[in-house]
């Protein structure tokens, strides 16, 4: 039996020796070096070209190496009767912690506005507001945003999130459903999207909802580009609506060189970076879940296809 992996953004040699040193018996094959795509039981993948896994023909499991499955959702030959999993957590959750608590202190602290003095050599202090008025919150509060939730409110922000159902997390406010929707972002001063990209939450990031927000909120997004619209967040950001916005996902990865984000003084660009699947952190769930497959069990960690995440 093999497993085979593709990604363009991942070194599979530290996947490999992962394998290696706990389910001997498995090939590791890249998607350079398949021999027997009929041999293939298993695909570790990320971002696969549409298409690619159909090619497998006898393939019992999909494993993500990220925590969103989007793209693979796209795919109109993602083979339909093969479970697919993703990574829940991983070691992704601290780090998704600390890029979000580190955007809310940066807007907090009015941190864009220095950085821009700074290239002005302009030494000019500005007042300030303490955290417990700084209100932040977040879209999405499952296994990645309850991590951020907790650690930005254990910091002193008041924290609120929006969910699809109603989530009891001690400390954090929750607002559930559309129509609660207005309430959480008329409250929300900096905003964070932590919500899956699906059809409901593709493009939710407009101008009428940046309208909801009030005036001076900034925007976090390091879910998915396409929650965004770019011109919508650009007019919002230009008519000063908004203060300022940290992104780390796009349309279109990596970012064009031409693209306005990158020169805009209120924009703060990261090359998604937000969290990075780490082979030491998360071969232990894929590894899991081969030897569950192995002896009859279903996987852990399965996309609900008809939910979307
Ligand atoms: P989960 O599936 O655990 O959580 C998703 C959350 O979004 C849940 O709280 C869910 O609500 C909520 N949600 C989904 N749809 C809706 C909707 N229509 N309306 C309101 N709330 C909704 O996801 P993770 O926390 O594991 O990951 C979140 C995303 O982070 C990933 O999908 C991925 O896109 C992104 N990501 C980005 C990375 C980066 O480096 N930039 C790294 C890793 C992930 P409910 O609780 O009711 O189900
Ligand atoms: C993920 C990501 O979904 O890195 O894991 O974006």
């Amino acid at each position: 039996m093999s497993l085979v992996f593709y990604s363009r953004a991942d070194d599979p040699a530290p996947w490999r020796d992962a394998f290696a040193a706990a389910l001997p018996d498995l090939v590791f094959e890249t998607d350079a070096d398949v021999r027997d795509p009929a041999a293939v039981r298993y695909a570790l993948v990320w971002k696969p070209p549409h298409g690619w896994l159909a090619g497998f023909p006898n393939l019992r499991a999909i494993f993500s190496l990220g925590a969103g499955v989007d793209a693979l959702l796209d795919d109109p030959a993602l083979p339909a009767a093969v479970p697919l999993t993703r990574m829940v957590d991983a070691g992704m959750g601290r780090q998704m912690a600390e890029y979000a608590a580190w955007g809310v202190m940066h807007f907090h602290r009015g941190m864009q506005r220095y950085a821009n003095q700074q290239r002005a050599c302009d030494w000019r202090p500005h007042p300030g507001t303490p955290a417990r008025q700084f209100r932040v919150g977040l879209l999405g509060l499952g296994v990645l945003g309850e991590q951020a939730a907790r650690l930005i409110a254990a910091t002193g922000y008041p924290v609120a999130a929006w969910t699809r159902t109603p989530r009891q997390v001690p400390g954090i406010e929750n607002f559930a459903g559309a129509a609660a929707l207005p309430a959480f972002l008329a409250r929300t001063q900096v905003l964070i999207n932590f919500l899956p990209l699906t059809p409901d939450t593709r493009g939710m990031l407009d101008a009428t909802l940046f309208a909801q927000l009030p005036r001076g909120a900034a925007v976090i997004n390091l879910a998915r580009g396409p929650h965004l619209v770019d011109a919508d967040l650009l007019a919002a950001l230009d008519a000063d609506h908004l203060s300022g916005a940290l992104l780390d996902v796009f349309h279109a990865e990596p970012l064009a060189p031409d693209h306005p984000f990158w020169q805009h003084p209120k924009i703060v660009v990261t090359p998604h970076i937000a969290a990075i699947t780490m082979a030491d952190e998360a071969a232990s769930q894929v590894i899991d879940n081969v030897r569950r497959l192995e002896r009859g069990e279903a996987p852990l960690h399965t996309v609900d296809r008809d939910r979307g995440y």
